[in-house]
């Protein structure tokens, strides 16, 4: 199942634009053949009814929806949105022994404040009791010292693009696996920023020295292995700033992780 959350308000006004991506991945997915495993899948979408004007009560909305479909569904592809929309998604999600994986240039462990934003979800998720030694990020490369400060002191499992680059996609790859594979289940976030702009120039936050493509793709393809991922979300698609390349992507995204 497919599940749209055309959310904006989370982005602190620089994320306009976003709530248009759901439909417009859906429209390029319609288009697309089988993914390279030989497969395609019904296209199956629901939408969650949300108020960009009202975040909080945004959030609300998203947290109760999305505990029904994380019953009703087994891995539920989540599309936004901000990436404020995890913050929800990943409170409905959440148990014990649970992962959060996470492809991002940036960490989003900005200053706790409420209401949660694309800035700082994943900090005020560990101030609500996520641990964050369950926590994995990949791809970043930007990032101020109380974000890094914050990922030491809290020994948060950070993949950086300098790691990536140096270790090599496989090894690093290899590492991520072996650590979600000690949880009962796994939820993998991606915001399209972890890829370079030159693929997806369509996003908020441009931060150069990213993820091929390609390599994203190869993350993905061997993380769909695991049997433990039982919910993805794709976020932070603009498809005002840049559409051909960045909705292709995100499309081909999605179709690659339906099985
Ligand atoms: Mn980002």
């Amino acid at each position: 199942m497919i599940i749209k959350i055309p959310l904006y308000a989370g982005g602190l006004g620089k994320t306009n634009g976003v709530e248009k991506a759901p439909d417009k991945i859906l429209e390029k997915l319609k288009e697309l053949n089988c993914n390279e495993d030989g497969f395609k899948a019904p296209l199956n979408e629901l939408e969650i009814q949300i108020d960009n004007s009202n975040i909080e009560a945004s959030q609300k909305t998203i947290e109760e929806e999305m505990k029904k479909a994380f019953t009703n569904y087994p891995c539920p592809i989540i599309i936004g949105g901000d990436h404020s929309i995890t913050y929800a998604t990943f409170k409905a999600f959440n148990q014990e022994n649970c992962g959060l994986l996470i492809f991002d240039a940036h960490p989003d462990l900005m200053q706790e404040f409420d209401p949660a934003t694309h800035e700082n979800y994943l900090r005020n998720l560990v101030r609500d009791g996520l641990d964050p030694s369950n926590i994995i990020l990949v791809g970043t490369r930007n990032q101020d010292a109380e974000e890094l400060n914050f990922i030491a002191q809290n020994k948060i499992k950070n993949f950086n693009m300098k790691k990536i680059s140096y270790m090599g996609k496989e090894e690093v790859c290899d590492a991520i696996m072996e650590t979600c594979n000690k949880f009962d289940k796994v939820y993998l976030s991606i915001d399209i920023d972890a890829v370079d702009p030159s693929f997806a120039p369509g996003t908020g936050h441009c931060e150069p020295g990213g993820l091929t493509s390609r390599e994203l793709l190869y993350f993905l393809h061997r993380l769909k292995n695991l049997k433990n991922i039982k919910a993805i979300d794709l976020v932070e698609i603009n498809p005002e700033k840049e559409e051909r390349l960045t909705i292709g992507l995100g499309a081909k995204i999605v179709n690659e992780m339906m099985n």
